[in-house]
């Protein structure tokens, strides 16, 4: 990767490395302002992918010839700098599908083992849906009670009653980044006091192993779940990770080929993890991707990466703030990172959205799948703008003459 080579990091230079951001939408230059739905990748990824596919295409930890072998070792080199970034060991790392998958690996292999009825599960009122339906399907099956931590008026979590919720709790699940609001949740300090009260934490960290440098080891938590496309990598993978001994005592979610030792027609033993959480062909090119997306990152350099990132939040949430008519959700700007989500007086999000297409803007619009947090806060939708570092201040400039046209455009 070039950025490599460069002495000093240039966020230009970046932004060129994403061939997607060259080309035009209606005639108009793209400016992309929807990574938090899904980042757009830098071709040293697609290449990764394409090379795998062009001279190491097998299937994986079976083949006895050459180019099997090469492709098992790429895989398993792909978990190792993908646990190695996030301060994980490889065999704690499981892949999985997306965050969603591997939230539900944790409902459905910990949570069906270890949670019968009456037990509590805390999560938050800030979740995506990712991180509520596997325990509300929990809930209806075996008679869980859910308790959730409240958001405030102004986009954070109310801890002041922390302790009562977390009494008896065997999981609290939170989000480390929310979608919505950008708000960074006080993740290792809540974790800690989980833990007094003898519950098990879940982190979401869709949102913030894309944005943040950190180490999971750190926050504390037992278990991290991640999602590989909105942190420069391919859709179709993402991991669970979780301390090997609760790895070791869970059983398998999914079963078939992989995922076991042995199997005769009496039953099955398993294989070790993270194998035994993987059943099936896994998406061999896409963790190879995400291994070239973290490589990438890392070559950038991840606090170059935050920095460039951090102006444009900045300066996006206060140039909002100051549209007449605008309301901003969540925190200031100290408090969030990646994205800003706001409503428009008179103009309904997605009509915001639609006339901002027209001018090449890509914006999200609805509830972003975080229906209960947007009830919270009073709204039925709104509309978002999120950031990687790909971007450019006149891609703020964009989205704002965008939003003058709406406005003029509905006469509000
Ligand atoms: N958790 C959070 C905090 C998320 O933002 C998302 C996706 C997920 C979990 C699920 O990730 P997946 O890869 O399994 O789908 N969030 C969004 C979003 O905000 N807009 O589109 C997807």
């Amino acid at each position: 990767m070039k950025l490599a080579q460069a002495s000093k990091f240039s966020a230009a230079r970046l932004r060129e490395e994403f061939p997607i951001l060259a080309r035009t939408v209606h005639g108009k230059p793209l400016v992309y302002l929807d990574s938090a739905a899904t980042s757009q990748k830098p071709r040293a990824v697609l290449e990764a992918m394409q090379d795998y596919y062009q001279r190491t295409n097998a299937n994986i930890h079976r083949g006895v010839y050459q180019i099997s072998e090469d492709a098992t070792t790429l895989y398993e080199q792909a978990r190792k700098r993908i646990a190695a970034s996030l301060g994980a060991s490889p065999r704690e790392l499981v892949f999985t599908g997306n965050a969603t998958a591997a939230v539900n690996l944790v409902a459905y292999s910990w949570g069906r083992s270890r949670l019968k009825q009456g037990d509590v599960v805390v999560l938050t009122e800030m979740e995506h849906h990712a991180n509520l339906v596997p325990w509300h399907i929990l809930r209806d099956e075996r008679g869980i009670e859910i308790r959730y931590i409240p958001v405030t008026p102004e986009g954070r979590l109310d801890l002041s009653n922390l302790d009562a919720l977390l009494s008896g709790a065997k999981l609290l699940g939170l989000t480390h980044v929310s979608n919505v609001l950008g708000t960074v949740n006080p993740v290792a300090e809540i974790a800690a006091r989980a833990h007094a009260a003898g519950a098990l934490v879940l982190v979401d960290g869709a949102q913030s192993a894309p944005h943040l440098h950190f180490s999971v080891a750190d926050l504390g938590c037992d278990f991290f779940v991640l999602t590989g496309h909105k942190m420069f990598g391919p859709t179709g993978i993402g991991g669970l990770i979780a301390r090997r001994e609760l790895l070791d005592s869970m059983p398998p979610f999914m079963g078939g080929g992989d995922m076991i030792r042995e199997v005769k027609l009496s039953g099955s033993r398993w294989n070790s993890v993270p194998h035994k959480f993987e059943a099936g062909t896994p998406p061999i090119a896409e963790a190879i991707g995400l291994g070239a997306a973290v490589d990438f990152m890392e070559s950038a350099g991840r606090d170059n990466l935050e920095e460039t990132e951090r102006a444009l939040v900045n300066e996006a949430h206060e140039r909002l703030s100051q549209e007449p008519g605008v309301r901003v959700l969540g925190p200031p700007s100290t408090e969030r990172v990646c994205l800003v989500s706001f409503v428009m007086e008179g103009i309904h999000p997605h009509d915001v959205a639609a006339v901002l297409d027209r001018d090449a803007v890509c914006v999200r619009a609805g509830h972003h799948c975080a229906q209960p947090l947007h009830e919270a806060l009073g709204v039925d939708a709104s509309a978002r703008a999120s950031f990687h570092a790909y971007n450019q201040p006149s891609d703020i400039d964009a989205l704002i003459a965008g939003l003058h046209r709406a406005r003029a455009l509905f006469g509000v």
